[in-house]
């Protein structure tokens, strides 16, 4: 009998373990696979809230302990935390946006032992020039990093830094905290030295490989979901093109701003541009097993008091998309926020947005 029962369990056990999705590092730790199944499992009953650099500074101030704009207005964390790489690649202290690399590494502790999730952009500098991210004259900077280009043998000690740092994500435990790389991202725009006039699709899906590659088998980094993000796409096949392929990428996201102000025709505009690209990349993570997201959006400055709920959520409601990352509150532009702070007119909305039952804040994503 006993046997029969351990036979049946282990069989059950192997049924559940089958069901597992695996990210595309087949070494992933067991932390990573476990957030990438609990990253489904939450989509199915929400939309996490996300903000970038949260608890690094806000609005009007900085370096503030425990302090979070989103928290000041709605009395919660958001349930993602953005967070930007930037000029690790030098081996600064400091990324571009002025958060030392040493506190990035405390708040994303801090982060997960709320049971939060944490997603990583990096606007590396321009290897070519040594300007930055947004220095993008010339189309040769991608093909130079490629194995055989002039820079690729810099590029490498770039790609150990960013290894370096994931690889420090540690818990009390000693053991490595699961993150959301989401690099290169917005390249269908021509903005970034990765951007579609500065290379060939081949050589934007090669420099995604290579990086996979170098941080997975070379590097050893294996607490890492890799998140495509397109800035916002007419078509499938825009979107696609330059998609790397399936056994590169864990998760298909879009960046997609509303511009032009409170005008309900802009606002229709962007609505539109939302629901376009929540279709196709909810559509494509259905067929391929991803996981969709939205990588950024947002409104600067928020001039619609109502955006939260009456632009963006009945847009995003109909869609199976596990987050929303609206983008930082910088503290040294006071136009540059997407996030209501305490006393701005979108702040009620905001905290209302956040009450619907299928959106999702850190109080309620349990451990
Ligand atoms: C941009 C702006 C910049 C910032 C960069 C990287 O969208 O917010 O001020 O330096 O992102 O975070």
């Amino acid at each position: 009998m006993k046997t029969y029962h351990l036979i049946t369990g282990i069989l059950l056990l192997g049924l559940i373990a089958c069901q597992e999705r695996m990210p595309v590092d087949k070494q992933a730790t067991q932390e990573t696979v476990d957030l990438y199944n609990r990253l489904f499992v939450l989509t199915a009953e929400g939309i996490m809230v996300g903000h970038q650099d949260d608890l690094a500074y806000g609005h009007d101030w900085y370096r503030e302990a425990d302090r979070s704009d989103v928290k000041d207005v709605t009395g919660d964390y958001p349930a993602v935390t953005g967070w930007e790489l930037g000029h690790i690649e030098l081996g600064a202290e400091y990324n571009l946006d002025s958060i030392y690399f040493s506190d990035m590494k405390r708040y994303v502790k801090e982060i997960y032992a709320r049971g939060g999730i944490c997603t990583f952009s990096w606007h590396g500098d321009n290897i070519a020039t040594g300007k930055t991210a947004w220095d993008c004259d010339q189309d040769t900077v991608v093909k130079s990093i490629l194995p055989k280009g002039s820079s690729h043998a810099k590029y490498l000690t770039w790609l150990d830094k960013v290894a370096d740092f994931f690889l420090d994500l540690k818990d009390d435990r000693n053991c490595e905290l699961p993150v959301v790389f989401r690099m290169y991202h917005e390249h269908t725009g021509s903005w970034f030295w990765w951007g579609a006039k500065q290379c060939t699709p081949e050589e934007y899906k090669q420099l995604w490989i290579m990086t996979v590659e170098y941080l997975r088998d070379v590097k050893n980094v294996h607490n890492l979901l890799y998140a495509y993000s397109p800035a916002d796409v007419e078509t499938e096949e825009q979107y696609l093109e330059r998609y790397p392929g399936d056994e590169y990428v864990d998760i298909v996201a879009f960046d997609c701003y509303a511009y032009g102000g409170n005008n309900p025709e802009s606002l229709a505009q962007y609505q539109e541009k939302m629901r376009r690209n929540l279709q196709i990349i909810t559509d494509y993570a259905e067929q391929a097993n991803k996981l969709p997201t939205i990588g950024e959006t947002g409104m600067e400055s928020i001039p619609d008091s109502l955006y939260f709920t009456h632009t963006l959520y009945p847009v995003v409601k109909d869609f199976p998309v596990s987050w929303v990352l609206f983008w930082r509150n910088a503290c040294n532009r006071p136009e540059h926020f997407y996030v209501p702070y305490l006393g701005h007119s979108a702040a009620a909305d905001f905290k209302r947005f956040t009450e619907e039952p299928r959106v999702l804040m850190s109080g309620r994503l349990g451990n």
